[in-house]
């Protein structure tokens, strides 16, 4: 039970609680290492798990169970001794009862299986940024996944020493084995027994019956968002679901941007695009999380505290996305993709569909099928060191400086592909008041356009209000050295139902624009939402976009954001005395503007 590498005693004493409490039949301290990620999938390729794919060396196949497919944000938990620590957008139950409630859950939980310890970092292993959690777990799935997505074994062991902290991360599929008894492919827990349960007063994860994605890789939402906010706003920086990329024009100026879109709203395509205009270069630090402090300079500096990407497969291609493919050609998990007759995985949007698929539920697949062959939440688990364009100084323990901050989010209408803040009182409002049409990156509808502040409404660890005053405080404290934000659509239709704009590489146009805002060297017209490019601000050498389309996508729609205002007014209400005042003046601001 007792690990000989682990000097922690409070390490050693949680994980023999642990097991009294869960019952494994074993337990195994993860290190790490190679062998053991290749003995773990051997394993779960033997039990008909996982499926080895022949066109992609060291990459497996995963299929799901069909009611564990994505997020559940409405199982997910932040629990404060009172609610309003929580807030309005956050599910809460009080700290005992919910414990009550998950420790009933975890007895015996992992009976017939073998429990895992897998401590972790986010962050390169000893850098002053990291932060250590140890997740136990019952799912070798989730120990390979956590094997590319965050930096585990011996090395986090030695950084923790005899008495260093950690998050502690409880994880369970809740599914116990009875002697005898056959397991399922992928075994979990049905929708009402699932916990995503976050202590934040105590930095304590408790997650059960799941184990797809967020719900069980507890480093990720988990950990470096949920959590993390929480700490982030006592110290003083910031945690955000963000992407972070460089940017670095014809001259060799060196631009560094984060944008926080919600789920599957474009982070890992745009951290890792293609530009489509000459001589401007971008490459990836990060696709999904961001944390941000202050440096010595005043300027705001963020690291990518992932080692890996957890990303959507629909939709990604060679065309519309290079880099994420060529990261996952090798030594890759695809979660719910289809598996094609050659061995290879395979999802709606990446090339012409094959004649025959096995799809994501195991059935057969041809294009005639009514259903889709991937999941649209399937996903794909690459180490970003793969990524082609990874930058050199992705694992800077200093982090990158910040110069461009972009909000955005899925808009079929009214809101136009790009506008910037005037400040960054405006920029926080541009920011709080986000909404996007919902993703299947959560169970639940499809398509509804809902208020997603900072894409953080899932992730937030305490009171969105006072989230938002956080912003409010770090912009007084950045001052000039404030980055400059932006907000942005991607997602635009006609009436048809067709994208307005062409996206992917094609955004490079929007990021030079805004570098040369930050520069002082582009045009821009003052509008009631912001300052919007002019026609012929924006480069477009080469895109076929026709003028009525460049028009529609730049238009102010007074109107139509006016008719909008009700109900940012709503969601600031839900907020009562925790809304700032300067949230309420900035309503009022563009009220005015609008007319
Ligand atoms: P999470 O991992 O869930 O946080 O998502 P994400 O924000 O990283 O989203 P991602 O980049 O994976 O994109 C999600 C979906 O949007 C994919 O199907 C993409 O193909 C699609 N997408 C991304 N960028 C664009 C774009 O510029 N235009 C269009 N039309 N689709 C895009
Ligand atoms: C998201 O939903 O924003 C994701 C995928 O990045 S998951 O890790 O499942 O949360
Ligand atoms: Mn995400």
């Amino acid at each position: 039970m007792q690990s000989s590498k682990c000097q922690n005693a409070k390490l050693q004493q949680w994980v023999k609680e642990a097991a009294e409490l869960c019952r494994p039949e074993a337990i195994h301290w993860c290190d790490g290492s190679q062998a053991e990620y290749d003995t773990l999938m051997a394993q779960m390729v033997k039990v008909g798990m996982a499926t080895p794919l022949d066109k992609r060396p060291n990459s497996f196949l995963f299929r799901s169970d069909p009611s564990d497919v994505a997020r559940v944000e409405d199982r997910t938990y932040i629990s404060y001794p009172h609610q309003e620590q929580a807030g309005p957008t956050n599910n809460w139950i009080e700290p005992d009862k919910l414990k009550g409630i998950m420790l009933d859950l975890y007895k015996g939980c992992m009976a017939g299986r073998t429990m895992y310890v897998i401590p972790f970092s986010m962050g390169p292993v000893g850098s002053p940024l990291a932060k250590i959690g140890v997740e136990i777990t019952d799912s070798p799935y989730v120990v390979c996944n956590m094997h590319i997505m965050t930096r585990v074994g011996d090395r986090v062991l030695e950084v923790l020493g005899a008495d260093g902290e950690y998050i502690p991360c409880l994880h369970s599929i809740g599914a116990p084995l009875q002697p005898g008894q056959a397991d399922s492919s992928w075994p979990c827990a049905p929708i009402e027994q699932k916990y995503i349960s976050h202590f934040p007063a105590e930095n304590l994860i408790w997650s059960y019956g799941s184990g797809y994605g967020g719900n069980a890789l507890l480093g990720k939402k988990c950990l470096a968002l949920r959590i993390a906010s929480a700490v982030a706003r006592r110290e003083g920086w910031m945690a955000e679901h963000m992407l972070i990329l460089r940017l670095t024009s014809p001259e060799g100026r060196q631009y560094h941007v984060t944008g926080a879109f919600p789920s599957a709203c474009g982070k890992t395509n745009l951290a890792m695009l293609l530009p489509t205009i000459k001589g401007w270069k971008v490459e990836c630090i990060g696709d999904d999380i961001a944390w941000m402090k202050i440096g010595p300079d005043g300027r705001l500096y963020a690291i990518n505290p992932e080692a890996g990407f957890f990303g959507v497969a629909p939709g990604t291609s060679y065309d519309s996305n290079p880099m994420a493919m060529d990261s996952i050609k090798e030594n890759s998990i695809f979660t719910n993709c289809a598996l094609t007759d050659d061995s290879d995985v395979w999802w709606e949007g990446m090339n012409g569909a094959p004649s025959h698929t096995i799809d994501w539920k195991g059935r057969d697949w041809t294009p005639d099928s009514k259903d889709v062959a991937a999941h649209a939440n399937a996903r794909f688990t690459a180490p970003a060191s793969q990524c082609p364009i990874i930058s050199t100084d992705w694992e800077k323990p200093e982090g990158v400086p910040i110069d461009i901050i972009i909000f955005g989010g899925r808009r079929a209408s009214v809101v136009p592909l790009v506008a910037q803040a005037y400040d960054w009182d405006h920029g926080v409002f541009m920011g709080s008041t986000a909404a996007s049409e919902t993703t299947a990156a959560n169970i639940g509808a499809v398509g509804n356009l809902r208020r997603d502040p900072f894409a953080m409404l899932p992730f937030c660890g305490y009171n969105m209000g006072d989230y938002f005053q956080h912003w409010f405080e770090m912009g007084d404290r950045l001052g000039a050295h404030a980055p400059k934000v932006f907000y942005v659509n991607w997602f635009r239709k006609t009436a048809e139902g067709k994208w307005l704009w062409p996206g992917f590489g094609d955004n490079s146009r929007v990021l030079k624009w805004m570098c040369e805002r930050v520069d002082g060297k582009v045009g821009g017209r003052e509008t009631p939402i912001g300052i919007l490019p002019n026609e012929g601000d924006l480069d477009l050498t080469g895109l076929d976009l026709p003028a009525q389309d460049l028009q529609e996508l730049l238009k102010v729609d007074a109107a139509a954001y006016q008719a909008e205002v009700p109900d940012m007014e709503n969601h600031f209400a839900k907020f009562g005395d925790k809304l700032p005042g300067r949230l309420s003046a900035q309503l009022e601001a563009l009220k005015k503007r609008l007319g």
